[in-house]
């Protein structure tokens, strides 16, 4: 699916409009400050950086909620723009590693990717479903609902009418979920989507799940994959500056294991890294998660290979 020589775009995406907490918007500087471009040059990428994407703010006065949905038309912009620089990336044969920002932007990453690469499956590792809809939602926050809108299950919502439903619920799969709201329960049962939590790690062992994931997706491994990875996914120790980090998380192996199954594949074709928030806690948390965050993504672009 990639040209060759095999080719990168980091898109940083300093945004936090999907949730409450200040902060989230400067994961993406923090890991390319930390040197992730250079560390992709290292292992044999051609890499561009695509910039920290610069949004026009709508303030919260011109932006009122939209039934439970908090910055609704922010949102909606600005992952309208991420979609359309993902796909241009896609398009001409280059891997995008967007770095958020809060997981609303999801809605971007994946409507760009299924725009190039329409049969692609999703692989979403995170504490998280984030798969409630406007109507479930207690929090208001969109970064819980972004996969609602790409299965099509969001309900008719005129200002996220550009976002199609494009994803299939047998394209998709979970990895660490360990924090799902009753209804977003219901909603996985429903559509039978596959979900591997915590207890099905600890039960069958990470090895095994990534196999058990990649055979509910991608049963002949011929698809392509899109990797979106909330850094939350990971147990608190491990990545603790995140907007709500879960215990019970993820060990620092288990994440990275994760990432490099998946580079052994050799069908990635885009990766997100999300919720990384250097603003939540003191300067070694910080250091720690931005560290585990570049980390990770090495490690889905080839690093372990010997
Ligand atoms: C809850 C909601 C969420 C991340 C929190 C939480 C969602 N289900 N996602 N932190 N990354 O607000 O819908
Ligand atoms: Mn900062
Ligand atoms: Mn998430
Ligand atoms: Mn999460």
């Amino acid at each position: 699916f990639l040209s060759d020589p095999k080719s990168v775009a980091i898109v940083g995406c300093p945004f936090r409009g999907g949730q409450a907490k200040l902060g989230v918007d400067h994961g993406p500087i923090h890991m390319v400050e930390a040197g992730l471009e250079q560390q992709l040059r290292d292992l044999g990428w051609e890499v561009r950086f695509d910039g920290h994407h610069q949004f026009e703010q709508i303030s919260e006065e011109n932006d009122p909620p939209i039934g439970k949905m908090k910055n609704p038309r922010f949102v909606s912009q600005v992952c309208k723009a991420v979609a359309s620089v993902v796909s241009d990336h896609a398009r001409r044969g280059q891997l995008p590693v967007v770095l958020g920002g809060d997981h609303s932007l999801a809605m971007g990453t994946i409507g760009g990717t299924l725009e190039v690469y329409p049969n692609a499956c999703v692989i979403w590792v995170d504490a998280h479903a984030d798969i409630n809809t406007p109507e479930t939602t207690e929090s208001g926050n969109i970064h819980g609902m972004p996969v609602s809108f790409l299965l099509g299950i969001a309900g008719n919502e005129p200002e996220f009418a550009w976002v199609k439903p494009a994803l299939r619920a047998n394209r998709l799969v979970y990895i660490g979920l360990r924090d799902v709201d009753a209804d977003e329960k219901r909603i996985l049962r429903e559509n039978g989507i596959k979900a591997f939590s915590m207890h099905e790690i600890d039960r069958h062992g990470i090895g095994k799940v990534v196999e058990l994931a990649l055979d509910a997706v991608n049963p002949n491994r011929d698809l392509p994959i899109h990797l979106s990875f909330d850094v939350d996914a990971l147990d608190p120790t491990v990545a603790p500056s995140t907007g709500t980090p879960v215990r019970g998380g993820l060990t620092f192996r288990e994440g990275h294991y994760i990432c490099e199954a998946i580079h052994e594949t050799g069908l990635l074709i885009a990766l997100d890294l999300m919720e990384v928030n250097p603003g939540l806690a003191d300067a070694e948390s910080v250091r720690k998660t931005v560290s585990v965050g570049c980390s990770l993504v090495r490690a889905a672009l080839g690093e372990a290979l010997l």
